[in-house]
């Protein structure tokens, strides 16, 4: 059956967060209007689709683009060899159809979420690079004009700024990159194709191996458009965070870093952890570094844009991976907004005077 047809038929079938097609009536406070304000291309979350109605209310006030939170990594997508299982991607490229919304695709590949069959495989260099080749051909191909943007290198950094050992990096050496850019570029030439990875924002060695990494696809020949800064940061010292999130002059120099290279920079997925429970102090000092990771992007030109690692605090995968940790996002778990909201539209806000 054809793309089309398949969404077509999702859409009809309904998705249980759907929100009626979006206009640009949003309310003039809604971030997304704040970004459009602002000349910025988007302004998304991360998306798991649920039985949530106030989720596809949000979406449709808030955002103009999500990126599907697992549905379409390896693990999801390929789960035994030339096996692939489209189910749950489906719903979310017709989800983005049905309400008009970008989708920032994630991602294609990464040593996480990736099958035993592929990690342990024992592949040599030419059997790999042809097993990547396939399933990015696959994706690709499938979600051709669904995927306004896709990850297609995710996290192939130490945070010494060495390259991570993986299968990929093992196996095929530093040349995994451009070859995965040649490819996902060869099955769509009109997605914006990125390099995405966390701990990018301190502008330290990491930020420096991140430009490198552009540097290195260029080398090839390879188009790259941009590089996703994951932003999970915190808003005060936690036992798996060093500090605060970077003051904003550090914020954007490291946003600079890889943009002065000429390519587009986006903060990818963004949530600002915190000892939990939280006090209105702490959301006070959470709602400042909201507000300057907004800001940070809207002072650097080539920022176009910024998505939320989710909606309300009951989802956020922290408090399951950090113990103690969360409260991290901007709705609180009720759907209330939180200070956060308002700081990082503020920030949002900011980049009207910091334009250009
Ligand atoms: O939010 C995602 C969570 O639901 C998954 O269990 C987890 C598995 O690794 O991945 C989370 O999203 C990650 C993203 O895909 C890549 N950057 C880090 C994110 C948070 O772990």
């Amino acid at each position: 059956m054809h793309l089309s047809n398949i969404i077509a038929t999702l859409a009809l079938a309904g998705s249980v967060i759907a929100a009626p097609a979006r206009k640009d009536d949003c309310k003039d406070d809604s971030l997304y209007k704040a970004m459009k304000k602002a000349g910025r291309s988007f302004i998304g979350t991360a998306l798991t689709i649920r039985n949530e109605t106030r989720e596809g209310e949000i979406i449709k006030q808030e955002f103009n683009s999500f990126t599907p939170e697992n549905s379409m990594k390896w693990e999801s997508t390929e789960p035994s060899r030339n096996n692939f299982t489209f189910e749950d991607a489906d719903r979310y490229a017709a989800y983005a159809k049905k309400n008009n919304l970008q989708i920032h695709c994630h991602n294609l590949v990464w040593h996480s979420q990736l099958p035993e069959w592929v990690s342990n495989g024992g592949f040599d260099n030419k059997t790999l690079i042809s097993i990547m080749e396939n399933h990015i051909k696959t994706l690709v191909t499938r979600y051709k004009s669904v995927c306004t943007r896709w990850d297609v290198v995710n996290e192939a950094l130490n945070d010494n700024g060495t390259y991570r050992s993986s299968v990929w990096y093992d196996t095929i050496g530093e040349a995994f990159l451009p070859i995965a850019f040649r490819l996902a570029n060869k099955y769509d030439n009109k997605a914006k194709l990125f390099y995405n990875d966390y701990n990018l924002e301190y502008n330290d060695n990491k930020t420096v191996a991140a430009k490198n990494i552009v540097k290195l696809i260029k080398s090839y020949g390879v188009k790259i458009n941009g590089v996703g800064y994951q932003a999970h940061l915190a808003s005060e010292v936690t036992p798996t965070a060093p500090g605060p999130a970077p003051d904003q002059k550090t914020l954007e120099a490291a946003l600079h870093a890889t943009a002065d290279e000429g390519v587009d920079v986006v903060y990818t997925e963004i949530d600002v952890r915190m000892n939990t429970p939280a006090t209105a102090e702490k959301l006070a000092v959470q709602a400042a570094t909201y507000e300057r990771i907004a800001a940070s992007c809207l002072a650097v030109k080539r920022c176009i844009g910024m998505t939320v690692w989710g909606i309300s605090d009951k989802y956020s995968w922290i408090p399951g991976v950090f113990t103690g940790e969360g409260a991290a996002l901007i709705w609180d778990e009720n759907y209330n907004k939180k200070p956060a909201y308002n700081g990082f539209l503020e920030g949002i806000n900011s980049g009207k005077k910091h334009w250009g």
